[in-house]
């Protein structure tokens, strides 16, 4: 790829994970505690409010004792000094991209510190607690819940993603299991507009098929290093 090529970078749950925040399928994984239809899915928001909020509450909570790891600080660090463009999409939703200084980016399935109301479709910024029937102070109406992409919803600014994928020269995906769609097509799409296409991972992935080469390590390791073979001395 010539040094100014553009970039998209796919993270997931996988480049938090040395920051201490729980993956999701895996030992002592999120979906561990709980069926992902009893926590993310439209019907289970409205089966059970209170069940809903309060898993995403302790996640919204959790992030107050946490912080970037070396790979985030990495990518950060890319895309400040990268020529070419670069788009990092997460289906984190955490803020540790953010917090590591990153600029170029975009959460496909939502925000922890956000919240959505479900009748007049704003977003805005959430740092507490969130209870059902929270007011909306754009609208009024009791309908605030989290700003998360349920199983079943369409993800965020789709329309940017595969844009960006178009035009890719490099696809990179770190920290994650290939299991959820529209994500885990994304490595096909860039390859088929005639990107290389790099995974950084743990372990081999349902997305490890797809990708030209694969890297096995963790993320605090395989991303720093990948991110100083592209940046000048
Ligand atoms: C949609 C919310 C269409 C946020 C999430 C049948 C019926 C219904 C739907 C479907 C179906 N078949 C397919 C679908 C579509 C469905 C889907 O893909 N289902 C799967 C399960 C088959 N997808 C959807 O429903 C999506 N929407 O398709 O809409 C549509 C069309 C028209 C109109 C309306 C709608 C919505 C998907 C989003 C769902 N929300 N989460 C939250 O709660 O956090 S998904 C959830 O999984 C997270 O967002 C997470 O990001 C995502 C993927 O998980 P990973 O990030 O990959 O994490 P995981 O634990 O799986 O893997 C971690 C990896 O890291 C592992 O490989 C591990 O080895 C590695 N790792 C661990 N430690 C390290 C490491 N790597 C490096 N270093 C380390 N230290």
């Amino acid at each position: 790829m010539s040094v100014a090529g553009n970039i998209v970078i796919l993270t997931g749950a996988g480049i938090s994970a040395e920051s201490g925040i729980a993956t999701f399928r895996g030992p002592g994984g999120l979906w561990e505690g709980h069926r992902v239809e009893d926590v993310c899915t439209p019907e289970a928001l409205a089966r059970d409010p209170a069940l809903v909020h309060r898993f995403y509450d302790l996640r919204r909570a959790a992030l107050d004792t946490v912080a970037p790891n070396a790979a985030h600080d990495a990518l950060a660090r890319l895309d400040a000094a990268w020529p070419g463009e670069l788009l990092i999409v997460t289906q984190n939703v955490d803020d540790l991209h953010e917090r590591a200084g990153a600029r170029r980016m975009l959460h496909m399935h939502g925000e922890l510190r956000s919240a959505l109301c479900a009748a007049c479709g704003t977003r805005r910024p959430w740092r507490g607690a969130l209870p059902p029937a929270t007011v909306c102070p754009a609208c009024d109406a009791p309908a605030l819940r989290p700003d998360i992409v349920f199983f079943g919803e369409m993800p965020y600014e789709m329309e940017r993603i595969e844009s960006a994928l178009s035009r890719a020269d490099l696809f990179v995906s770190i920290g994650t299991s290939g299991a959820v769609y529209p994500a885990a097509g994304f490595v096909r799409a860039a390859a088929a507009a005639g990107a290389a296409t790099l995974e950084l991972n743990l372990e081999r992935s349902a997305g490890s098929t797809w990708s030209g080469e694969t890297r096995l390590g963790p993320a605090g390791v395989l991303v720093p290093t990948w991110v100083d073979s592209l940046l000048p001395e």
